[in-house]
């Protein structure tokens, strides 16, 4: 047998096992893992590292335009950070526009896609407006292969779908196949706090995370649980902050039903106390669901380890603090809290700053990769293409050397932000090599690849109930 590439030595980490093997590569597929004879294949030194399935972030908004702004990152710069970070692929939300077909956001975020993606990417719909007469463009999208539909509890008049249209979409998945993804926020009681907020002239940024509290949280994660049984049908909650939104999923699941939910390293790694920084730096972790206070993210470690929680994705929605390439910034929020554009980075960051909670002890190396990958792909049909490195599998790889340290530093990363969340923190490892369907796209600080390699990826409907 003849092999393109053959990564040797290393130690492979999937969600089940450790082992030290060779992983072959023939055709951008995984061909071999085990002892291999390399040939004349290209091989990649890999003793003394660890390899690992390419990571997945099933939540991205690359190109998004939101409140008065647009992302500074669109599909090209997102994906080049992405790959740099070790994920190979990502789940991007198209946007319907209200009044719009499915079909045209569907157009409108391929296109923003074709040819501009480092990574493989696949698309989530963000459900905006759907009366009955439009439900059944639901089932063209997940034949089109956009098999999962983000509706929202929160941002009233702009996203907010009412529970009768949630009703109507859940109930829509279980006659096609589709999943949803929640965000659980309960949109009403937060405007009213927000407005009574500024009319006592609290503009600070962190006045956007006292008018969200957990209870907003936790209270539209139940409703929106019993919704979903009521449909009968699993649903998928998104950016999960709130332990006591974790404690409503956990209950849900132990009494047998299909519930599932991510959450972001922003919730595990920052608090509140990031939004007490001086002048307007709060401004920076301004996002949706908010930062929390010190000591919910032990709660939520301890739902990563006991599978309450079973991803951990980005949200990376990246805007600039200022004015950037002709993008409205968050200071667009300066004089008021409710107008900085929610949102942060973090695709590059997600699989390092989780590695380091291996390497601190709070997760094993095989949940690491179940969380980053493994279940990513399982939920959101992308299995066993993706997630995992056996014969057949897209050969997406991630070689980490865990005897490196990282500092992450604004200037030497790639998405095209002028903040970084975890500036100047050190983790224990480092990302050496990340190979894209058996492409060589990242070499230490080298992009050996190029940012139009990504292919739209298909996904079938839920194979599970
Ligand atoms: N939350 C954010 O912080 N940004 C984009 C949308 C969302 O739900
Ligand atoms: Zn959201
Ligand atoms: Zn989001």
């Amino acid at each position: 047998m003849s092999y393109d590439l053959v990564v040797k030595g290393g130690t492979v980490v999937t969600a089940a096992d450790t082992f030290v093997a060779d992983v072959a590569v023939s055709k951008g597929k995984v061909a071999a893992v085990g002892q291999v004879a390399a040939g004349d294949a290209k091989v990649v030194d890999a003793r003394g590292q660890i390899v690992i399935p390419g990571g997945i972030d099933v939540h991205t908004h690359f190109d998004m335009p939101f409140m008065g702004a647009t992302t500074a990152d669109d599909f090209t710069t997102g994906s080049t950070a992405a790959v740099f970070g070790g994920t190979t692929s990502v789940i991007d939300f198209a946007i319907q526009k209200k009044g719009e077909a499915l079909r045209q956001a569907f157009d409108t975020w391929r296109e923003k896609a074709e040819g501009k993606s480092a990574v493989d990417y696949a698309f989530h719909m963000i459900v905006t407006d759907l009366p009955e007469k439009q439900v059944k463009e639901m089932d063209k999208m997940v034949d089109e292969g956009v098999s999962s539909f983000k509706l929202f509890m929160a941002y009233p008049g702009i996203f907010m779908s009412d529970d009768a249209t949630i009703f109507r979409a859940l109930s829509r998945t279980k006659e096609n196949g589709g999943m949803i993804c929640m965000h659980a926020e309960n949109g009403g009681v937060i405007d009213v706090l927000v407005q009574k907020a500024l009319a006592e002239g609290k503009i600070e940024p962190k006045y956007h995370a006292l008018t969200r509290p957990m209870s907003a949280e936790a209270e539209a994660t139940r409703r929106a649980i019993a919704l979903a049984e009521m449909a009968g049908v699993p649903i998928y909650f998104v950016h999960l902050s709130a332990g006591d939104a974790m404690d409503e999923v956990r209950r849900a699941r132990e009494r047998g039903q299909p519930v599932f939910a991510e959450t972001c390293p922003q919730y595990l790694y920052l608090s509140y106390d990031d939004y007490e920084r001086p002048g307007f730096e709060g401004a920076k972790f301004v996002m949706s669901p908010p930062l929390r206070p010190k000591g919910n993210e032990e709660r939520l470690w301890k739902g990563l380890v006991r599978n309450d929680l079973q991803v951990v994705s980005t949200d990376h929605c990246s805007f600039c603090m200022k004015v950037k390439g002709g993008k409205a910034g968050k200071e667009l929020g300066k004089k008021d809290f409710s107008k900085i554009p929610n949102g942060a980075p973090g695709v590059e960051t997600r699989m390092l700053l989780l590695w380091d909670a291996v390497s601190k002890g709070k997760i094993t190396q095989n949940r690491f990769v179940e969380i980053t990958s493994t279940t990513p792909a399982k939920l959101f049909g992308l299995y066993p293409r993706k997630g995992h490195l056996s014969p057949g599998a897209d050969a997406d790889i991630v070689m980490i050397d865990p005897r490196k340290k990282h500092t992450f530093e604004l200037k030497n990363l790639h998405a095209n932000v002028d903040y970084n969340p975890y500036e100047g923190k050190t983790v224990d490892g480092e990302i050496t090599n990340v190979f894209v369907r058996g492409q060589h796209m990242v070499e230490g600080s080298k992009l050996l690849g190029r940012t139009s390699h990504g292919h739209f990826l298909r996904r079938p409907p839920r194979s599970f109930n």
